[in-house]
């Protein structure tokens, strides 16, 4: 059976919709079984009279519509599961409805939901229709004012967006608040809140004099856990100002922590939802990874406020306007907090290291998915299911476009770029196409000869392009000619196009050279420290002369990762070795590493299938002695360095894959890597041991020092070195925060003998049980484990503290097993199981679900076998009924 029934929304369809809205009122009778919501609605026509008004509804009940006060029939107007159609005859007119929808059902956790004893909204992309009928369109912005009314015991805090315009007591133990919001908003930036919160609260002087109130509500008896995040925000928001010179506009900026939520976190205007994964922190409850995510989203939320909520889409093709450019936005606040304060050197390990940190993740994420099914240009052509595009191509290729504009441009031109786009579109719903022209006209203001033409194509085209390198090098003359080429054939849903041209791309890749010795090469128009040029690849080939150029250079490509595309260049292993031993960019330094280490892995996966003896790991080892040795770099730029490369990066260089064997490689080199380093791990282990001096700190050189340590820990205990579990045991139960404390638990866990492990899992659920995100970690572990297999997983979700309904919960369990267990989830008692969950989750989540579904998108590029149990899995879901319009999405791309 087919469900490809969902309509497919194409981006060239897009029609202004015919009405404005200038007003919307709203009235709420909360209640978690049955909430009534009247809205007053105020339309203007502004385009043809013959067209109706369509508004978007679902999941409601209608009680009353009233046009101009009149009460309306069923004859006046067309209902259907998803719309309300009516032919109004005047120009200007209200629309009274009043309609109930039902939170406690709502599992979906889109619209109005109950999450623990609180009620929330979430609207982005399309849940405001669960609320009321609307225009549920980000391209119709409205002045709203919010009346709420509930149970005052049961939700003594009321909160919507805007200022507090009142408060009073209603009869019945009720009572009231109405908010006013001074900004026109699309409705997905929409929320209220209801409950009892713990609140923690500062007042913060913006720069123009202005004071404005900053709130973190939370669940009661958590506000300990709200320091960092209000402190997070304070630092958004003097770093908005700074760096991009764009001020608070609000009098009050609230926060408020969700424990069920589907995604990070949401920023409707004023008052942003959370995860609480994003927001509680303390060192018994929170990694240095979370404190650090923490900070990040924070400031991706409060960044929104300009880039997004001034300036809004036009329309959902364009999300990546606001994701792309706010997540460029972020990456940098966190790159100039781990850099404030340090001197220039580490300031620059700093930056290089949340730079690597990024980069892997969108060769994790967004590499495999530019490579599959799914596959989209970061401003989509055509989607059935929005939620279905909030992607890691949106997001961090998104970003990582905006980067590039902001390489060509330069910050000082980028900014007067960012100051032109809100000169011409502030309050408006816009387009890509309006961020580049603004960025382009400021380009060119400067710089006339300059355009963004060719770049423009970064939109258009869906997949990762491959630049290919040539050297040549002239000894008699002293010249060397580099070519580089580039290709980007169609993926996805492109290789239905027929007859499509993919334009060559502008491609800013930035090389240096050095001499075997590892010596920098003095490149004519190379930058005089760094020794960087940057080609400019606007064609399919282009070539580059440099003369003088005294010998046989050693590439050091794609400096700083200044474009998101592959490289194919011919490199031996030993000009990798010279380069992770001299480069003197630490991101391309780093990459020889981690391509050494990728390559050591490729072997032993081979070797993995015919039973091969070792491989020869004598020349990674030299490198990562050379680099322990090196007392230049900081502690957390080495912990990046003596990482190996992630299994799902390996195995875009294998055809076919196969997953479990690269998971084995891993863990087989991490074992021959810990043996024969354990000397140096040690060594490393006891420097820094005690990452702070005194009580725990989150800051990033603590955090680099602590991730060092447990790097060594994890390859000494792969080892099984003899030290290695009275040192995991001490950490486990001496360390005075969460990471050494999971460091040490995980150690534990790798202990060939499972009993240390066992033991120090049941005590740790015995200590936390009681905190819901500290005992998503300790599912997470179990689940991620190279022990758990497929029924060890079902096992625990047995535990009484299971649930699919609380999607961090789901998350903990299922997706890492299906998406981070390598080693046992390919195979096809695996796929099974994770058909199962994926429609079982339908059922309850379908947003969650359909990121499930995803979880073995590239499976065509997997060995024979396992590609055949994938498909019989997907097969399995796509004949299940019913299957929401978002798993039937990402299914049917999957099977096409
Ligand atoms: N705009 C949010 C992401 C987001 C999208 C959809 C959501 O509901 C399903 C929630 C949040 C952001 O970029 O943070
Ligand atoms: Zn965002």
């Amino acid at each position: 059976m087919r469900t490809d029934l969902a309509p497919t929304i194409h981006r060239r369809d897009y029609q202004a919709f015919p009405y404005l809205l200038p007003r919307t009122q709203l009235f709420f009778d909360l209640d978690a079984e049955r909430t009534r919501v009247h809205a007053i609605l105020e339309f203007e026509r502004v385009g043809d009279a013959a067209l109706p008004l369509v508004l978007n509804g679902e999941q409601l009940t209608l009680e009353s519509l009233l046009l101009n006060g009149q009460a309306l029939t069923t004859n006046d107007y067309q209902l259907t599961t998803e719309t309300l159609t009516l032919n109004p005859d005047s120009a200007r007119f209200t629309l009274e409805i009043t309609a109930f929808c039902g939170p406690q059902a709502n599992t979906a956790l889109m619209g109005l939901y109950v999450s623990g004893n609180s009620l929330f909204t979430q609207c982005e992309a399309e849940g405001f229709r669960r609320i009321t009928w609307f225009p549920d369109r980000p391209d119709v912005m409205s002045r709203y004012t919010v009346t709420l009314r509930a149970d005052k015991s049961r939700y003594p805090v009321l909160l919507s967006n805007g200022n507090l315009a009142g408060t009073r007591d209603l009869p019945d133990g009720r009572h009231e608040a109405v908010w006013e919001d001074p900004f026109p908003k699309p409705s997905y930036l929409f929320a209220l809140v209801a409950g009892t919160f713990d609140c923690r609260e500062t007042t913060v002087q913006t720069r123009s004099g202005r004071s404005a109130l900053l709130q973190i509500y939370s669940d009661p008896g958590t506000r300990p856990k709200t320091a960092w995040a209000l402190e997070c925000l304070k630092r958004s928001v003097a770093w908005d100002e700074t760096r991009f010179g764009l001020e608070l506009d609000l009098d009050r900026f609230m926060i408020v922590a969700a424990r069920d939520f589907n995604m990070g976190a949401m920023e409707n205007k004023g008052l942003n939802v959370f995860n609480s994964s994003y927001i509680l922190a303390d060192p018994d409850s929170a990694t240095d990874a979370s404190y650090e995510a923490i900070e990040s989203v924070i400031g991706h939320e409060y960044f929104h406020n300009w880039t997004g909520n001034r300036v809004t889409c036009r329309d959902w093709f364009q999300l990546s306007l606001k994701e792309g450019l706010t997540v460029f936005r972020d990456q940098e606040f966190s790159a100039d907090m781990m850099a404030h304060g340090l001197g220039p050197h580490e300031a620059a390990s700093a930056r290089a290291v949340k730079r690597i940190d990024d980069v892997a993740m969108l060769r994790v994420a967004q590499f495999p998915e530019d490579a599959g099914p799914m596959a989209h240009p970061i401003r989509p052509e055509s989607y059935q299911e929005i939620g279905n595009f909030y992607t890691a191509t949106i997001y961090e290729k998104g970003a990582e476009v905006i980067r590039m504009m902001h390489t060509l441009l330069g910050e000082e031109t980028f900014q007067a770029g960012i100051q032109e786009y809100f000169r011409r579109h502030d309050g408006q719903a816009v387009t890509c196409d309006d961020f580049v022209n603004a960025m382009e006209s400021a380009w060119q203001a400067r710089q006339p000869e300059r355009n963004l033409k060719v770049f423009r194509h970064w939109y258009e085209q869906a997949g990762t392009p491959l630049v290919q390198v040539h050297l040549n090098y002239d000894a008699a003359q002293q010249r060397c000619t580099i070519t580089l080429s580039q290709s980007n054939p169609p993926v996805g849903i492109e290789r239905q196009q027929q007859g499509l041209h993919k334009p060559a791309l502008h491609i800013p890749v930035a090389i240096g050279m050095l001499d075997k010795q590892g010596q920098t090469l003095a490149v004519p128009g190379a930058d005089s420290t760094t020794g960087t040029v940057m080609l400019e690849l606007t064609q399919t080939e282009q070539s580059w002369v440099f003369e003088h150029v005294p010998t046989a250079p050693v590439l050091s490509l794609l400096r700083g990762f200044s474009a998101p595309v592959r490289i194919a260049y011919e490199q031996a292993d030993a000009e990798l070795a010279l380069l992770a031993s001299h480069d003197t960019d630490p991101f391309a330094r780093w990459e020889a590493g981690q391509a050494l280490a990728a390559r050591q892995l490729l072997l032993l996966a081979a070797q993995h299938d015919a039973a091969q003896p070792a491989a020869d790991i004598t020349l990674l080892k030299h490198t990562w002695q050379t680099l322990i040795a090196d007392a230049s770099l900081t502690p957390a730029y080495l912990a990046r360095v003596l990482s190996l490369p992630p299994e799902k990066i390996v195995m875009a260089d294998m055809l076919p894959m196969n997953p479990a064997a690269v998971a084995q490689a891993r863990l087989q080199l991490r074992q021959q890597l810990g043996e024969q380093l354990a000397q140096e791990w040690l060594h490393i282990y006891h420097a820094h041991q005690h990452a702070d001096a005194g009580a725990y700190s989150p800051d990033a050189v603590s955090a680099g020092r602590r991730a060092l340590k447990n790097l060594a820990l994890s390859y000494l205990a792969a080892a099984q070195h003899p030290q290695a579990l009275t040192l995991a045991q001490t950490q486990y139960e001496q360390s005075d925060n969460l990471t050494d404390r999971m460091a040490g638990l995980a150690a534990l866990m790798q202990w060939k003998d499972p009993s240390p492990g066992q033991a120090a899992l049941t005590g740790f659920y015995d200590s936390w049980q009681g905190d819901p995100l500290i005992v998503d970690r300790w599912f997470a572990l179990q689940a991620s484990s190279p022990a758990t297999q497929v029924q060890d997983v079902r096992r625990l979700m047995q535990h009484p503290a299971f649930t699919l309904r609380t999607p961090n919960r789901a998350r903990a369990v299922v997706f890492q097993f299906c998406q981070n267990n390598l080693l046992n989830v390919h195979n096809p008692q695996g796929y099974a199981f994770w058909a199962e969950q994926v429609v079982t989750l339908d059922a309850i989540n379908p947003e969650i679900a359909a990121r499930l579904a995803r979880a073995f998108d590239n499976w065509a590029q997997y060995a024979p076998d396992l590609r055949d149990a994938v498909r019989q899995a997907l097969e399995s879901i796509r004949d299940h009924a019913p299957l929401s319009k978002n798993v039937a999405e990402i299914v049917n791309k999957a099977l096409q």
